[in-house]
């Protein structure tokens, strides 16, 4: 469906390092619309409800920890057509060494640990994370005026 909607967050590695409009630029220039974009500090509390299906790694206290101890993230929604499964795909490999040129993670990132941006991985996760970050009213409905130039 054109949508779809998926949670794209910068992490506070890519804030810190002034890639967040590289981040928002990419998706956009993809065709894709910004329905929700703010800066917010996590608390440890609400990071391990984001990361709760990673619970049982042993990175999971280093991860929650960094996520919200270093800065800002900047949480977006996007919405588009298969935007969750390109949005992947735009991200990039979890290690950024594995992804390739031409990706977020391949252009921006070397480390594990700071690759930078977040994107949900399923359509259901999408929805239990947009639900988890923004209220109702902070998703914004409207179209897009380009819309008939990037939809046949
Ligand atoms: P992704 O962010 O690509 O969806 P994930 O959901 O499996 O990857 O893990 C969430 C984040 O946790 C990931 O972006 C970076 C960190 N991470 C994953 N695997 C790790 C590992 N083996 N060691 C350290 N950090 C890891
Ligand atoms: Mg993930």
């Amino acid at each position: 469906a054109n949508n779809e909607r998926s949670f794209i967050m910068v992490k506070p590695d890519g804030v810190q390092r002034g890639l967040t409009g590289e981040i928002i630029k990419r998706f956009n220039n993809r065709g894709y619309k910004l329905v929700a974009c703010k800066l917010v500090q996590p608390s440890k509390e609400f990071m391990q409800k984001h990361y709760a299906d990673l619970s049982s790694k042993p990175f999971f206290n280093g991860l929650v920890e960094y996520m919200s101890s270093s800065g800002p993230v900047c949480a977006c929604v996007f919405e588009g057509k298969d935007v969750v499964k390109t949005g992947r795909k735009m991200l990039g490999e979890t290690n950024p060494l594995a992804s390739a040129p031409g990706t977020i993670r391949g252009d921006y990132c070397v480390d594990l640990g700071r690759n930078i941006c977040h994107g949900s991985d399923a359509v259901e996760s999408a929805k239990r994370e947009i639900d988890l970050w923004f209220k109702p009213e902070e998703v914004i409905t409207y179209s897009l005026i380009e819309a008939p130039m990037v939809y046949e």
